[in-house]
């Protein structure tokens, strides 16, 4: 088996017989979570890597709205596909429970191995996706960055001067060319490329 679902953590309140000892719902693969704003593409992603229709993926922005685990068997680790952050439309206090959420999972998840953060190619960081960079960052949780839906930017001038501009906005953190992977799951963009990486 490739992959399969293991669990929602849709309220704080369950996060003591969730985590427990480091294991996640009993299980020891470490943890990687995908982190971007919502309709960046991280659930699209996900089933990409994992080639498997595992992770909901729609058109509506604001689809995921809890924390939803899956196994990835062929690396040996848990993906956590996170509900995305930057929906205009949401109200302050389903905005106020989605901080409240992901703060109680982050801080009590001690085999995070990795953050997958991403941004839109076609726009590079926001200031949200730049604010999410500074709060793993201080934490010392590793990140990889990875630009998505690189098959919308349709010429050569433009990948050039997207590519620029997004190094630019992530100079400032230290981040250099080899840090970012540039992705599309519409046409298996660097997609094995990240999989490789996340050995
Ligand atoms: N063209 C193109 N569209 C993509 C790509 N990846 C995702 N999409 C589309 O973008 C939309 C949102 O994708 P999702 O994977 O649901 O995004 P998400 O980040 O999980 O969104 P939330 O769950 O709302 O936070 C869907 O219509 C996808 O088909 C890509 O590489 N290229
Ligand atoms: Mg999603």
């Amino acid at each position: 088996m490739a992959s399969e679902y293991l669990i929602t953590l849709a309220d704080p309140g369950q996060i003591p017989t969730l985590i427990k000892r480091g294991f996640l719902q009993g299980r020891a693969e470490p943890r990687i979570a995908f982190v971007g704003r919502s309709n960046v593409g991280k659930s699209s992603l996900i089933n990409a890597l994992l080639e498997q229709k595992i992770a909901r993926v729609s058109a509506m922005p604001g689809k995921t709205k809890a924390i939803h685990f899956f196994i990835w068997h062929d690396q040996k680790k848990i993906v956590a596909d996170l509900p995305g952050y930057g929906f205009a439309k949401v109200a302050q206090s389903e905005k106020n429970a989605w901080i409240h959420l992901l703060d109680s999972y982050f801080s009590a998840d001690k085999a995070l191995e990795c953050v997958l953060l991403l941004f839109d190619s076609r726009h590079g960081p926001t200031e949200q996706d730049l604010e999410a960079l500074e709060f793993f960052a201080d934490q010392g949780i590793p990140i990889q960055i990875v630009l998505t839906k690189t098959d919308q930017l349709k010429t050569q001038s433009e990948r050039a001067t997207r590519k620029r501009e997004i190094l630019d906005a992530l100079s400032a953190y230290t981040l250099t060319a080899s840090d970012l992977v540039w992705v599309s799951v519409k046409d298996k963009k660097s997609i094995a490329v990240l999989r490789e990486r996340l050995k």
